[in-house]
């Protein structure tokens, strides 16, 4: 298996380009932003829990993420490997995504971090929020409320992995085939380092 994730700040465009990547590498993309909003769409217990935090900018408390990426992985056998989206964004997601994936005995190829300056972000989310309807990109202040987790929860991810020395950065700005190109060229470069 070959198992890559995609790391960045909030609207640093994990999902749009996760979304040509799972495509040309036949990848598996596991969003927890999705996840949690489709259960926040199908209003279930676990999206109503997670959507008082989601509103506020905050993360979603860490045994529920872990949870829902265990069953997705129940639900998803004998694949090619996964593209994480937005997940680990704590230390712990991350401690305990390497040990759901060494019971199946794979582990984390590559973390590919995309690097955007706020002002690109605040831009890209406030633009987003015209249109997607999502309750966390139409004020300023959430926005800026999910930064400051990112630098004080989700960060610390990037250290987690560069001690691992999986991690590398790329240049999130520019247009979204530029970008694409960026990561295609490191993924190219892990898959033909990789053994597994
Ligand atoms: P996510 O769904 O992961 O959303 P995101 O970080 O805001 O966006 P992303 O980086 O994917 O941006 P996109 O490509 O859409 O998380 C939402 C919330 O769910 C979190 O805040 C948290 O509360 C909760 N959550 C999710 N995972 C969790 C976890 N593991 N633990 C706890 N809580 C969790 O791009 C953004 C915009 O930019 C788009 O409009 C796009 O069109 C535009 N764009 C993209 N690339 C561009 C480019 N090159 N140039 C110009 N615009 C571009």
């Amino acid at each position: 298996m070959f198992n890559l994730i995609l790391f960045g700040p909030p609207g640093s465009g994990k999902g749009t380009q996760s979304d040509r990547l799972v495509e040309k590498y036949g990848l598996i993309h596991l969003s927890t932003g999705n996840l949690l909003r489709e259960e926040i769409a199908n209003k279930t217990p676990l999206g109503k829990e997670a959507k008082k935090f989601i509103d506020h900018g905050q993360l979603v408390p860490d045994e529920v993420v872990i949870g829902m990426v265990d069953s997705f992985f129940d639900r998803h056998k004998n694949v090619n490997g996964f593209l994480f989206d937005g997940f680990p964004r704590t230390v712990a997601q991350a401690q305990a995504l390497d040990k759901l994936l060494a019971l199946k005995k794979t582990d984390i190829a590559s973390v590919l971090a995309l690097e955007v300056t706020e002002q690109e972000l605040i831009n890209r989310l406030l633009n987003r929020g015209k249109t997607s309807g999502r309750s966390d990109d139409n004020s300023e202040d959430v926005i800026r409320k999910r930064f400051i987790v990112y630098t004080n929860e989700t960060s610390p991810v990037a250290d987690y992995y560069k001690k691992a020395r999986k991690f590398k950065a790329i240049h999130g700005e520019g247009s979204v085939d530029e970008i694409n190109a960026a990561l295609r060229q490191a993924i190219d470069k892990a898959m033909a380092n990789h053994k597994d």
